[in-house]
């Protein structure tokens, strides 16, 4: 099939396509580390995490070559590069609605993070009823000789808008896109369901947070071992403690 190519050609074109799909690996990596940090630190600020699980995945080049011919692209780097925005993928899954709003806005202050795209499925649910937050943000990568801005897509959604989406799409693909009008119909109550319950939870927890805060008000702020995230040494306590009562005077 290659006869008719120069091997040091296929050796470079083999090269420019581990470049492109490396690209896109790291991008996934930085975004990771992004979304620890943010977990980390909101667990030992707020002592609560916003951020259930997140998965990630590279598009395989078999994919993408897929999606480039329904979507009649041409098939070239620069234009997959430019129309294909899901190569690296990214979905966070969420408790609570207000958490993918949270977390959505944390992503975006970031000043290295542009935003491409936002889709509001969980505002404008799509026909069928599946609801997430989708965003498309580009982000650079620093490499050996040049930086990169590389798009990932982000899916923010809750754990039932995500258990819905995983049995929609095996269902889709089980009936091979041609699904009885009446699973469609269950689908649908199913999603509206999902809606109801992730209302009913956000209720449910905002009235635990009213308790919790004013719980907080009783809290007592020493070195105590029940409490390990005051679990400063006594001497810095004192005497940060210290400092704020100067910068008062
Ligand atoms: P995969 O394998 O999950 O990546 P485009 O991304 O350009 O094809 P579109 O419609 O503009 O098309 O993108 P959109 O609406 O942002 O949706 C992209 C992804 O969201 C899909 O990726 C799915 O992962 C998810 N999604 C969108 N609609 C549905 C839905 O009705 N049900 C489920 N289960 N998932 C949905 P891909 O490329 O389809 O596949």
């Amino acid at each position: 099939m290659f006869e008719n190519f120069n091997l040091n050609d296929l050796k470079s074109i083999k090269k420019e396509l581990t470049r492109f799909m490396m690209a896109y690996k790291f991008a996934v990596d930085e975004m990771n580390t992004k979304i620890n940090i943010l977990k980390e630190e909101f667990q030992y600020i707020h002592d609560y995490n916003p951020i259930e699980h997140v998965k990630s995945r590279l598009k395989s080049p078999e994919s993408i070559a897929k999606k480039v011919s329904r979507k009649n692209m041409e098939l070239n780097l620069n234009s997959i590069k430019e129309n294909l925005r899901d190569i690296a993928g990214i979905r966070i899954t969420c408790s609570f609605i207000s958490d993918i709003y949270k977390v959505s806005e944390m992503l975006q202050s970031q000043k290295d993070v542009t935003v491409v795209e936002c889709k509001d499925y969980i505002k404008n649910p799509k026909p069928n009823g599946y609801r997430s937050l989708h965003l498309i943000v580009e982000i650079p990568i620093f490499m050996s000789d040049r930086e990169e801005r590389i798009p990932v897509e982000i899916q923010i959604r809750t754990i039932a808008m995500d258990f819905w989406a995983s049995l929609e799409h095996k269902i889709f693909y089980k009936y091979n896109k041609d699904v009885p009008l009446s699973l469609l119909q269950e689908l649908k109550d199913a999603a509206t369901s999902a809606t109801e319950l992730d209302l009913k939870m956000e209720r449910l927890n905002n009235e635990i947070n009213i308790v919790k805060e004013k719980n907080k008000e009783d809290e007592v702020l020493v070195h105590n071992e029940e409490n390990p995230r005051l679990n400063l040494p006594l001497a810095i306590f004192e005497s940060l403690v210290q400092q704020k009562d100067k910068e008062r005077i």
